[in-house]
């Protein structure tokens, strides 16, 4: 993405300033000292740690085989929006629906389900974990997320997305939402599906987009999705945790 690639290379062209300050102040005398060594090693043990921490996040959820899927894929927290707009949508099965994507874009858009499945799709099946005690193994068919924020070409300043969601809480005003990074966005795995076990998503389990972020815990997979922003900071949304449940105090990396 042009935005790391361009704080690489800012870093570089500081890492190298401090090179070549060394190079002035004569090499020989740096290695011949015994505290340069030592130095060097730390920062060899402390890119080790970084890469770690790198590629751990990159890699990948496990995958599982048809004869893993749970018989039934059970529905938690909302089953059913109780909001009206949702509600008009649903009875149109969804031909009116968009998801709209804005924030720091280039090119904000919304999209139809139609569009979004026309895309080329990835189809996962993985492990669901609910904080609540249960896990269920599930199908995903959907398109990765990746390919959405490439078409609307996030802006260099974005480093988060935001998940707005159609369903107030218990009766509350305020909407389901959820964050993640961009590592996460990013993911392979990361996609936004609309078909669970070969069949259209049902209501139930989120339709008719919701997102599978693999290497994180259920509550981050935000059903019935509506919005997809992309920010700087999440500081500002809502209670200021970046999720309906991290302002009730989870945590808010829910990940491996
Ligand atoms: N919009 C919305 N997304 C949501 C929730 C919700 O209540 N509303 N519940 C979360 C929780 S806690 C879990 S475990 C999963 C449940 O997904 P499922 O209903 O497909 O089992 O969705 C998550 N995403
Ligand atoms: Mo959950």
């Amino acid at each position: 993405m042009k935005p790391s690639k361009r704080s690489r290379r800012y870093f570089l062209r500081h890492a190298l300033t401090g090179a070549g300050a060394a190079l002035l102040a004569g090499c020989d005398a740096l290695s011949n000292s015994s505290w340069f060594p030592k130095v060097l090693g730390i920062g060899e043990h402390l890119s080790r740690v970084a890469q770690h921490l790198v590629t751990s996040r990159r890699s990948m959820a496990q995958e599982f085989t048809e004869a893993d899927l749970s018989p039934h894929f059970r529905s938690n927290g909302t089953a059913n929006p109780e909001d009206s707009e949702y509600q008009a949508l649903a009875a149109r099965g969804f031909q009116d629906w968009k998801l709209r994507v804005d924030g720091l874009v280039q090119a904000p858009a919304e999209f139809t389900l139609a569009e979004l499945r026309a895309m080329p799709s990835r189809t996962q099946i993985t492990r669901h974990d609910c904080v609540e005690g249960w896990s269920a193994i599930g199908k995903w068919t959907g398109v990765q997320l990746s390919h959405v924020l490439e078409l609307v070409r996030l802006q260099p300043e974005a480093r988060y997305v935001v998940f707005h969601c159609a369903d107030p809480m218990w009766g509350e005003p305020e909407k389901y939402y959820e964050s993640i990074d961009l590592e996460d966005a990013l993911h392979p795995q990361t996609i936004l599906a609309y078909e669970l076990n070969d069949e259209i998503l049902p209501i139930k389990n989120g339709a008719p987009l919701r997102v599978r972020i693999e290497r994180q815990l259920g509550y981050k997979m935000a059903k019935y999705l509506m919005r997809i922003e992309a920010v700087e900071s999440f500081a500002t949304i809502r209670g200021g945790n970046g999720g309906y449940w991290e302002d009730r105090g989870y945590e808010w990396y829910a990940g491996i």
